[in-house]
């Protein structure tokens, strides 16, 4: 604490009323003694000395994990600044005014376009600290180059980081006039800028999608984790670079902002460092209107192991806080809770001198002398840079621990009556003529009355203080940011059959598509180039999906290494953690694995270095449970494998209804750089699992591939010759069962028909295209690799005939089904939307029934449940049956 802060400060607000003040001061008196002779190391060992004998005691009490509510750093402990702060105060104002005429142009010119102004108004000199000392750029990849931090910037705060680009020269006056307008810009001759960061509409400069809120967070966590795998593995020394994060103190409220902060805590990531924008509210109104955000944020954080960094008061206050002999400041701004300080924000000096230094007469006596001007511009610790600034390098500079800087701030900073702490400042995108003065005003800022009600960007000129420092600041840190890059080697992927050949001639032996997968995965990790780059990650279900040799293998990756002797060291099996350990085991925590595998996933661009990770879980719990996550990593341009096991809606009897997964393919099949795929054979998965690495870090193309397994075992045919291709593009004709009853007189089945399967229920297609042979009809049985794949290829004929191609092409189900006749029955194990989508590119003529498993799941044998959801071999008989029998009628 600041030593200068007056002893009585450290009476604790709301404390039971002291029945000895006498014996209190002797005791405080000792205490205060005690830190001036011997310092805060021997006042620290006989505070814990008494912790220890409180507690041996049992006196019932325990520490409080909040501190007072003023700034960690104290003021006699801040370094020198080592800027020119009123260049920086300058560069800031102007980065706020193109920001804020960047969103009010827009909207004036398209009032739907939205946009914010108030959250970057009061994050602006969180960022510009940042941006100035802390935030380091790629300088290149090459040998002792620094390969840049990672910055999560909040979302809406975008403008800000646009307009600073703006000074940077890297966006264009006219990018600024299409904020928001990516479809218009292109024509326009400028690049349109994203409403929020997003890596695929501006891919040189967005590195993180962090428009959903939680995800950032969470995100920023599992990367900091991930460079510190990358750095104990050997693979690249990340050990000079940091994670930093802007976010929100609304977004806290997130499950996912919260649920990894632990895990940062107990891996020690002092690269990790978070700064949360107290601004005190959110978007409907206060973060918590009757308690305090910052004091509750100060225990979550604490209580979960991390440095906290309270930056609440700027330098104006020091004086107020040395002059307050009698606590009172502090025990007053202890006793106001959000939603008043909120109103404090909100109102001019004059309200605040009646009604917050008009509470009793110690604080009326701390604001005289102080003009009513002063009071009002009074900074909270978020708006003050040379505050800012002690707090980032008390951040940079700690070790052992992730840091939190609780930033407190005013929302709508500087929009004065506009918007400044207004209740509905969050989307607050019109400001009046007197507003815009006022704002100029406020900011001093070089700008006529006609250039600011007219919205004008400024940008001083190249040779100013202002350009000079901005560039040499920036060039010292490495050079701008964000810049997402995505030079990385290409990797060479093994041949298939080295690891494969049982797959694809399985000859009829009998396994499951799990177990051939995780038995290919032991292969590749084998791989000398490959090997090492693959990352199997798991969700506490290793062994559900017969993953535990793994564990032996390649270790599982721990920071601490294994402190104790496994209980079964001696089996071949034995559960060991490793420093360079390769599995990420995640423990249950489906949402910290996607984290985890969207940094390995999108490591080719963040670091310059392809990795290629494969995600192994339930597959239920993974679009359905964290597919907004899932979203996020393609919206990263992630490549890597999701592999959803236990797949389908019927393969996993006895598990019951919240295991049973239904739906991830609907799901899968709208993400659109995502190949999902439900393969039935071990083969058809082998060829799908090369592709997909050739595919992501061979050609190096930004595609992901969600691949359903089943724990069922059956014969596994050879994959027959020729199917790769259809394999690939979602359907190749398995097998034709020619008549094997002759036609009897009278018999009134006819003919032929095609029947369509995929994943799990393959197996029930075949059994029932065997019955129907026997019957007397001829069938063809088409494998569905991927209804998704088969969907889009169909579409994008369509698409390209509408719009009058010469040769639109031929829909790939359309062309397999021309070589067979009759009508087509499909059945999946998910829900019947999955193969509707394809209903489309079945030729005309033919009619197509669909089987799927709609409904809730349910306990019970697999031949029970196929029966019940009428997805087993006699249901697709009897489909067929109805189907040819209706053919015939018509
Ligand atoms: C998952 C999710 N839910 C809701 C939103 C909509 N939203 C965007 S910003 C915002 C309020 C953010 O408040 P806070 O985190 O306190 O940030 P501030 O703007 O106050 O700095 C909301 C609700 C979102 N982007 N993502
Ligand atoms: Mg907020």
């Amino acid at each position: 604490m600041n030593a200068l802060t007056p002893h009585n400060l450290l009476l604790a607000p709301g404390a039971a009323p002291d029945i000895d003040p006498e014996e209190t001061a002797e005791w405080r008196d000792a205490f205060l003694a005690l830190v001036a002779t011997e310092g805060p190391e021997r006042a620290r060992h006989i505070l814990q000395e008494l912790v220890r004998l409180a507690r041996t005691q049992r006196i019932g009490w325990q520490p409080d994990l909040n501190t007072p509510y003023v700034n960690t750093v104290a003021a006699q402990d801040q370094p020198a600044f080592p800027g020119d702060l009123a260049v920086e105060e300058r560069v800031a104002s102007i980065v706020r005014w193109n920001a804020l005429a960047m969103v009010v142009r827009a909207n004036q010119a398209y009032g739907e376009l939205g946009g914010h102004i108030a959250s970057y108004a009061s994050a602006a000199d969180l960022f510009e600290s940042g941006f100035n000392h802390f935030f380091r750029a790629r300088e290149g990849v090459g040998e002792g180059q620094h390969r840049g931090d990672l910055v999560f910037f909040q979302p809406h705060s975008a403008p800000g980081v646009y307009a600073r680009a703006f000074l940077e020269g890297r966006l264009s006056e006219q990018d600024l006039m299409h904020y928001r307008q990516e479809l218009t810009a292109p024509t326009a001759g400028a690049q349109g800028l994203s409403s929020y960061p997003h890596p695929w509409l501006m891919p040189d400069f967005w590195q993180f999608p962090t428009g959903s809120m939680g995800i950032g967070p969470i995100s920023s966590i599992y990367h900091a984790r991930f460079m510190r795998y990358l750095t104990h593995r050997n693979l690249l020394d990340c050990s000079q670079r940091k994670v930093w994060g802007v976010f929100g103190d609304g977004e806290m409220d997130e499950p996912e902002s919260m649920s990894a902060l632990t895990l940062a805590a107990r891996e020690g990531l002092d690269n990790l460092v978070w700064v949360v924008n107290c601004n005190l509210q959110r978007l409907d109104g206060p973060v918590r209107g009757n308690g305090r955000i910052i004091d509750e944020l100060e225990r979550l954080f604490a209580g979960a192991g991390w440095n906290v960094v309270k930056l609440v008061w700027g330098s104006d206050w020091d004086g107020l806080f040395a002059r307050d002999l009698t606590g009172a400041l502090v025990r007053t701004l202890e006793g106001t809770v959000d939603g008043q300080m909120q109103t404090f924000a909100a109102k001019d000096g004059r309200f605040n001198r009646d009604n917050f230094f008009g509470q009793n007469p110690e604080l009326a006596a701390l604001a005289q002398g102080m003009t009513d001007e002063q009071i009002d511009r009074l900074k909270r610790g978020g708006h003050d840079l040379v505050k800012i600034h002690a707090a980032y390098a008390a951040a940079a500079r700690h070790q052992g621990q992730p840091t939190v800087i609780l930033a407190h701030t005013k929302k709508g900073y500087g929009m004065g009556t506009a918007g400044q702490g207004k209740m509905t400042t969050h989307s607050q995108k019109k400001l009046d003529e007197t507003d815009l003065i006022e704002f100029r005003n406020r900011f001093n800022l070089p700008l006529t009355d006609e250039q600011a009600t007219s919205l004008a960007f400024f940008k001083p000129a190249e040779d100013s203080p202002e350009m000079r420092y901005l560039r040499t600041h920036r060039q010292n840190l490495g050079g701008y940011l964000p810049r997402r890059e995505t030079a990385c080697e290409v990797l060479p992927v093994p041949a298939i059959e080295g690891y494969a050949q049982f797959a694809l001639q399985a000859d009829g032996k009998e396994m499951s598509t799990t177990m051939a997968f995780v038995r290919m995965l032991g292969s590749l990790l084998k791989d000398a180039t490959l090997g090492p780059r693959i990352v199997p990650i798991v969700a506490d279900e290793a062994r559900t999906f017969g993953m535990a040799n793994l564990f032996k293998q390649v270790g599982i990756y721990s920071s601490l290494g294994q402190r104790y002797a496994p209980e079964d060291i001696g089996s071949v099996l034995s559960y060991r953690e490793a420093l360079d350990g390769q599995i990420l085991e995640e423990g249950i925590s489906e949402a910290g694995a996607i984290a985890s595998w969207t940094a390995a996933a999108t490591s080719y661009s963040v670091h310059g270095l392809a990795m290629l990770p494969f995600y192994i879980y339930y597959s239920m719990f993974g679009f359905q449970r964290v597919g907004d996550a899932i979203w996020a990593a393609a919206d990263q341009r992630a490549r890597g494998f999701l592999l959803g096991a236990t797949s389908g809606r019927t393969t996993l009897g006895g598990e019951g209804l919240q295991h049973q997964d239904g739906s991830s393919h609907l799901v899968a099949a709208t993400i659109p750089n995502c190949k999902a795929y439900d393969p039935a054979y071990a083969g058809e998965m082998a060829v799908i699992v090369d592709a997909g690495m050739r595919e992501m870090v061979t050609e190096q193309r930004d595609v992901f591939y969600y691949v359903t397994l089943m724990n069922e075992n059956y014969a596994q045919p050879d994959l027959p010759a020729g199917a790769a291709e259809g394999v690939l593009r979602g359907c190749y004709v398995f097998r034709s069962y020619p008549r094997l009853l002759d036609e009897r007189e009278g018999a009134v089945l006819p003919q032929t028909v095609t029947l369509l399967g995929s994943g799990a229920i393959l197996t029930e297609v075949v059994k029932a295209a065997e019955l129907l042979a026997a019957e007397g009809v001829e069938v063809t049985v088409i494998s569905v690799t991927s209804w998704s794949e088969l969907a889009r290829d169909g579409v994008a004929c369509e698409q390209r005939a509408i719009a009058g191609e010469d040769k639109p092409g031929t829909p790939w189900l359309a062309a397999q089904l021309a070589a067979t006749s009759g009508p087509v029955i499909a059945a999946t194990d998910y829900v019947r939307a999955v193969p509707e989508t394809v209903r489309a590119f079945v030729p005309e003529g033919r009619k197509y029934l669909t089987l799927g498993t709609d409904g809730f799941g349910r306990s019970d044998t697999r031949a029970a449940l196929r029966k019940f959801f009428g997805v087993d071999a006699d249901a697709v008989v009897r489909a067929a049956k109805f189907a040819m029998g209706a053919a015939t009628n018509r």
